[in-house]
């Protein structure tokens, strides 16, 4: 195991990954803008580095000015968290030419997976269910309107090099196409400098289940079950539950080897998640793969029993992955992760930074909180508005979801608007209770 590893991150995945590393004996070593000097992180780590001013782009996004930390404080790895370089292979490769360990998947699958269309390529030639559609990138209108004849309207054109959501066009009328494909390429142009698109069936009303996988360097593939993400707002994740209620266990098990399929095509090692979309007739499809640890991965670690970062430090290290004997796991009970984001679901989700005067965090059974809050703490306006998670346990879904009203009630947070009322209604929902949720259930299940 390492001695010493460097967090590239901030807030509540920062603080994640010290605790982790504790627990393993590892010294951590904090990377911080002045915006963050007095946040609990910077306090928590054996040391700290300051390095750069409040935008992320002079501090948490300079790849020379944290391998310079590493070195001078005798770091061996780095940890990227989720966000700023995590999915950035150019520091993967900076961090090994530096003699770092980089604690997540190598450059290469980084690379492979960070290119939509070949993402896609690379499945369909593995095996691994994909929506109908192009194999890999389009590059003319009249190809565009070959895949879209063969596999029939409504389409959906996707930037290469978007994902999350960013650059799509839905084609409902072949009449369109010409004019949305050219859209939809300039915008992927201007929008990432690669203007490279391809086609898809569009999937009515989908759920989004995406499969939590841990690779090492010893030949172990572990799935640890799936998560159901469907709940989400422009493309932003505001609830997450485990196992996706959604499968049933010929599904789970299909996805399980799916997901293996495409560890095992992709060499992958370290933590990552392949995302699906699963069609109202319960087959799914692959739609992306992410190669970092993701914001709701406790809710995996809540029903597996698993703690997923000390895995993900494991790997990184060499060792074997402790819960290979385990894998593919079943399910024990049911977790819900509430994301606490400091904006104002009364107006449009808009960001409220500003001064916690009063955090009293919910406690009991069946109870995790992740945050780097605390009274008097700033949240700033450079960043991300996630301050905290909450996520429940409960031996059923519905112990999950009146664990979650129960703990969302005694969650006492002042200075700022939060999320907290907004996943309050959610519980109340009749579709969210039935497990039907899709993800349009903001814009329609829920009303304004
Ligand atoms: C789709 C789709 C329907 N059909 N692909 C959105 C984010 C990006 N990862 C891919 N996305 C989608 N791809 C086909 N062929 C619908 C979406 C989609 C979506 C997916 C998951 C969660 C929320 C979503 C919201 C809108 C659209």
């Amino acid at each position: 195991m390492f001695e010493k590893i460097l967090i590239a991150n901030r807030g509540e995945v920062a603080l994640r990954v010290m605790r982790a590393a504790r627990e393993l004996g590892v010294k951590t070593v904090a990377v911080y803008s002045t915006e963050d000097a007095d946040t609990l992180p910077v306090r928590y780590a054996d040391e700290s580095v300051c390095i750069g001013p409040a935008p992320a782009n002079q501090s948490y996004l300079v790849m020379s000015s944290i391998i310079a930390a590493a070195k001078n404080t005798g770091a061996q790895a780095i940890h990227p968290g989720y966000g700023f370089l995590a999915e950035n292979a150019d520091f993967a490769r900076l961090c090994v030419e530096h003699d770092l360990v980089w604690i997540g998947p190598s450059a290469e699958c980084i690379e492979q997976m960070g290119d939509k269309a070949r993402a896609r390529e690379t499945m369909m030639g593995c095996g691994v269910p994909c929506v109908p559609g192009s194999d890999g990138a389009v590059e003319t209108v009249e190809e565009a309107a070959a895949f879209a004849n063969r596999v029939g309207y409504p389409v959906l054109i996707k930037a290469s090099a978007g994902g999350g959501g960013k650059g799509m066009r839905e084609v409902h009328d072949p009449a369109d196409l010409e004019s949305q494909f050219k859209a939809a390429k300039m915008e992927a142009g201007a929008a990432f400098g690669n203007d490279e698109v391809y086609i898809e069936k569009l999937v009515l009303r989908p759920r989004h289940v995406e499969v939590q996988v841990i690779g090492d360097d010893h030949g172990n593939r572990v799935v640890l079950c799936e998560r159901d993400c469907s709940i989400q707002r422009r493309h932003q994740k505001l609830l997450e539950e485990a196992p996706s209620p959604a499968l049933d266990e010929e599904t789970r098990r299909a996805m399980s080897v799916a997901a293996t399929k495409a560890m095992r095509a992709v060499d992958y090692r370290n933590a990552g998640t392949i995302e699906f979309l699963l069609d109202t007739d319960g087959r799914f499809y692959f739609m992306e793969m992410n190669t970092r640890v993701q914001v709701e991965h406790p809710v995996t670690e809540m029903i597996t029993g698993t703690d997923i970062i000390k895995e993900q430090l494991r790997v990184a290290a060499g060792e074997p992955v402790s819960c290979a004997s385990r894998s593919p796991f079943s399910p024990n009970g049911h977790a819900i992760e509430f994301r606490i984001n400091a904006e104002d679901p009364d107006a449009d989700f808009r960001p409220c930074p500003g001064t916690i005067t009063r955090f009293r965090p919910p406690a009991g059974p069946g109870v995790r909180v992740e945050t780097y809050l605390e009274e008097g703490a700033r949240i700033s306006p450079y960043y991300d508005s996630l301050v905290a998670k909450l996520i429940v346990w409960g031996s059923t879904r519905d112990e999950a979801i009146a664990r979650g009203k129960r703990a969302l009630q005694e969650f006492q947070i002042e200075g700022v608007a939060t999320t907290i009322p907004f996943h309050q209604k959610v519980l109340e929902t009749v579709a969210f209770n039935k497990g039907n949720v899709y993800t349009d259930f903001i814009e329609t299940q829920m009303g304004e």
